[in-house]
């Protein structure tokens, strides 16, 4: 019997498995939660100390002993501010002690009720950090609780030892309810290596390296991706963000974006998730990885950092340590021959046909210029649209690609971008919407500004962003969450400030100019194409579903063939078939 209280119950489960077994209990309602589970599980070792002062020095004695982690665990009301004196000695001892204490719903906070002065509010010098963890109402509260504990389990020796504190909540009425059926959850442990142990036989595994947003790597680490992909059957997934080009490497994003869940989990999920570098920007990967169920073997996060960053919900390592010393720790003297999972990707990727007719939008601008973009050049894409837009297509290797993708905000993509032309003599080019160029648009004013700079201006009259899916048919998009009509067009304020400025209406007017844009010029360039948002919208369903059936697996192609002849007979079928073809 535990307690009805799903995130007491991870907590002791976390407790477990992090090998955490010494416990001082001190009494009271609120922690019944907690101490009703651990005194009758023979795994822990229970202390009892009514002082919570006192209770606190004793957890920091047993640690002078004992060497392990220590926790403890107190009622709500002011049984946590007599914490402080000894987290103040543990704080400043380094000792790593993991405070667990309640607290009631954020509800009651300030209004009178019983036992509810704040209980995450302990002194920044008596603990390393605090964490709080809700009542579990779904998946998503699960989950973070899952992330949380094993967080705050982590902090105790990351970077140095010290206490911690991990607050539950509860409401009062849920405080004393057991249930028989009830019981601790197997959950997810989240565990953080400074080196590289041999532990899994990675030669079995399929393994997706996932490189977010980087600026170029060094030779060193490069090469030691180079050779770990080498030693094991590896596909690095990247994006134009991840600056990456190996011999294993796919700008897969139009695939996933194409591809079912269904098939990605049968045919290309891997069993170990590798991840470096930023924020990847690209929704279609995060889509397919992130599961609230457990999805893949293991996701293994590699920073200098250290942090407790869980994207998918599916993180179980934490390498703190250089990119280049984690995959240098993995190497093997034996080269793999057989890089069968790679091939599976590059298979489906052979199928995805880029070269479609498409309306004129930020696609097909994308579309068209995506190969005659010069090498060497350096490029930006404002968030979201402009950027969606062009990673579907690939790029020359000598490219430098950057994006605002860390905040994710409209407001700075143009003086970013103009921050990175200055340093250099390459051509340097940024693919913005209308929003997003008249938002930052006093940057262009900037003195420092050379003749190297391009600026492809998607004016398509307000957020685009809000009308590619079907908003449009439940509310009003226009007036006030896309903004339309707003900004007419840049030609004055370009030319004021010393800009040469070409403009397109149709994929006409936009094919005449490509060579302007993209040839020598004496002055920096606006380039400003006016696109239709149905037009955009068309463009986006367009690729998508012209690659959608290149994207199934084999199985299914012929699974589907055998449910079509028995529902319509064969003779029906192959009329079908023919129609279809001709279609295409
Ligand atoms: C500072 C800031 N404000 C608001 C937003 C919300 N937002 C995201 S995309 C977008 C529309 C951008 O429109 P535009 O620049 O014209 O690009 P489009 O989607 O049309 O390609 C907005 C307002 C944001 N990300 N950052």
């Amino acid at each position: 019997m535990y307690t009805i209280l799903e995130n007491a119950r991870i907590v002791i489960s976390l407790l477990k498995k992090h090998n955490i077994r010494h416990i001082v209990l001190s009494p009271g309602g609120s922690n019944i939660p907690i101490v009703q589970a651990v005194q009758q599980d023979p795994f822990f070792k229970c202390y009892s100390v009514v002082d919570e002062r006192s209770a606190m020095y004793f957890a920091i004695g047993l640690y002078l002993k004992t060497g392990e982690i220590i926790a403890t665990s107190c009622t709500s009301a002011n049984a946590t501010r007599n914490y402080i004196p000894g987290l103040t000695e543990a704080y400043y001892k380094h000792v790593p002690i993991l405070a667990l204490t309640m607290s009631k719903h954020p509800m009651y906070l300030s209004q009178e009720y019983m036992q509810c002065p704040i209980q995450t509010s302990l002194p920044v010098d008596a603990i390393k950090k605090s964490y709080s963890i809700p009542r579990i109402k779904d998946d998503y509260d699960r989950a973070m609780c899952i992330r949380i504990v094993n967080e705050a389990i982590l902090e105790l020796n990351h970077c140095g030892t010290g206490p911690v504190q991990l607050n539950i909540e509860e409401l009062d009425s849920e405080t004393w309810e057991f249930d028989k059926n009830a019981v601790i959850p197997e959950v997810r442990m989240i565990e953080r290596y400074n080196n590289v142990k041999k532990d899994i036989n990675l030669k079995q595994k399929k393994i997706m390296i996932l490189i977010g947003e980087n600026t170029p790597v060094s030779d060193n680490t490069y090469n030691a991706i180079e050779k770990f992909s080498n030693c094991y059957d590896v596909m690095i997934y990247t994006n134009h963000l991840s600056n990456y080009h190996g011999k294993y490497s796919l700008n897969a994003n139009l695939l996933i974006g194409a591809m079912s869940q269904e098939v990605f989990n049968s045919e290309l999920k891997p069993d170990i998730l590798i991840t470096v570098g930023g924020i990847t920007g690209d929704y279609n990967i995060y889509k397919r990885l992130f599961s609230l169920n457990k999805l893949i073997d293991e996701h293994w996060r590699i920073s200098e950092d250290g942090n407790v960053v869980d994207t998918y919900n599916q993180l179980t390592r934490i390498y703190q340590m250089s990119i280049e010393d984690f995959f240098k720790g993995w190497l093997d003297n034996d080269e793999i021959n057989d890089h069968t999972y790679y091939k599976k990707w590059l298979l489906f990727e052979n199928n995805i046909n880029r070269n479609i007719e498409l309306p004129f939008s930020n696609i097909y601008a994308a579309q068209q210029l995506c190969e005659r973009i010069p090498a060497n050049s350096y490029m930006n894409y404002a968030i979201l649209n402009s950027l969606r837009s062009w990673l579907l297509f690939n790029i020359d290797e000598s490219i430098k690609c950057f994006s605002n993708v860390a905040s994710f905000g409209i407001d700075g993509c143009l003086s970013t971008f103009l921050g990175e032309s200055v340093d250099t003599e390459e051509l340097c080019f940024l693919i913005i919407g209308d929003l997003s160029f008249y938002y930052d648009m006093n940057a262009i004013g900037i003195r420092h500004i050379k003749n190297n700079v391009r600026i492809l201006l998607v004016n398509n009259n307000g957020g685009v962003e809000f009308k590619l899916g079907n908003l449009q048919y439940k509310t009003d998009v226009g007036s006030y969450i896309a903004a339309d009509n707003h900004f007419k067009n840049a030609e004055g304020w370009a030319r004021t400030q010393g800009f040469d400025y070409i403009s397109a209406t149709n994929k006409e007017s936009f094919n005449s100019n490509i060579n302007s844009f993209l040839g020598e010029s004496e002055k920096p360039i606006i380039f400003e194409i006016f696109t239709d948002p149905e037009d955009e919208k068309r463009a986006t369903t367009t690729i998508i579903d012209k690659n959608r059936n290149e994207t199934f697996s084999e199985e299914m192609k012929s699974n589907l063939k055998k449910s079509i002849k028995t529902i319509m007979g064969d003779k029906n079928a192959s009329k079908i078939k023919d129609l279809l073809k001709k279609k295409k």
